[in-house]
């Protein structure tokens, strides 16, 4: 069961194009406009918590790829584990800085798969349906991974474990959580918000959050 009253409410958000602000921001300035810091980290989905273990998560990658792939969770664990520092950006208004991730990045990834010349765009599909789309040149980024701890510990299952993505320069919504599948298009495709009035880029710089 969905959380239709959620989906609802920000659906209406996108419609009256809520909590923008028009204010341009600096790069420098750490906090995007028309956001709040915030020392917790709120858990936000669509209301379907699939409880996915490390026993039967897979990750499938595929489409526009010249080696396609999947791994189950110690063919994940073999790979080459990095570690960043960065900030979320979530839509609802919310920041949270200096978030500890450790996980396989993008570029590992995309040197392993090789997109071919056509592919532009990666949807990400997760157990629990949720679905978004985001530019290869965005998912490709030196700061992208395939997260699955935070602070040194196992990223909850909560916040998307075993394995979820972190885009940190788009809004939170871009990062699936639960992830199962890396999609690559030619051709860009609405996921799940992006369907329902959310941005198919979402900068939160440039205050993307409707489109
Ligand atoms: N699989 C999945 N990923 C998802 C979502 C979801 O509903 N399902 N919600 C998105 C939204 S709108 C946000 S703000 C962030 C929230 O992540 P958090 O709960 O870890 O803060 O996850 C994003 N990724
Ligand atoms: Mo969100």
């Amino acid at each position: 069961m969905t959380d239709d009253k959620l989906i609802a409410a920000k659906q209406k958000w996108a419609r009256d194009g809520r909590l923008l602000t028009g204010a341009a921001a600096p790069p420098a300035q750490r906090l995007p406009p028309g956001q709040r810091r915030v020392e917790t980290w709120p858990v936000l989905d669509i209301g379907v918590e699939p409880g996915v273990s490390t026993a039967d998560w897979t990750l499938e990658v595929f489409g526009l790829v010249e080696a396609p792939l999947k791994w189950d969770w110690a063919a994940f664990q073999r790979q080459k584990q990095t570690d960043f520092l960065s900030d979320i950006h979530c839509v609802t208004a919310w920041s949270r800085f200096d978030n500890r991730w450790r996980g396989v990045a993008t570029r590992d990834l995309l040197d392993l798969v090789r997109p071919k010349a056509q592919a532009r765009f990666v949807i990400q599909h997760s157990f629990d349906g949720y679905t978004t789309n985001v530019p290869l040149a965005a998912f490709a980024d030196d700061d992208v991974l395939l997260a699955h701890e935070w602070e040194g510990a196992p990223l909850s299952l909560a916040h998307g474990g075993p394995v979820r993505l972190i885009l940190p320069k788009l809004y939170l919504w871009k990062s699936a959580k639960w992830l199962a599948k890396l999609e690559f298009v030619a051709e860009d495709r609405a996921g799940f918000w992006e369907q329902r009035g959310y941005h198919m880029n979402g900068d939160p710089w440039t205050e993307e959050r409707y489109g």
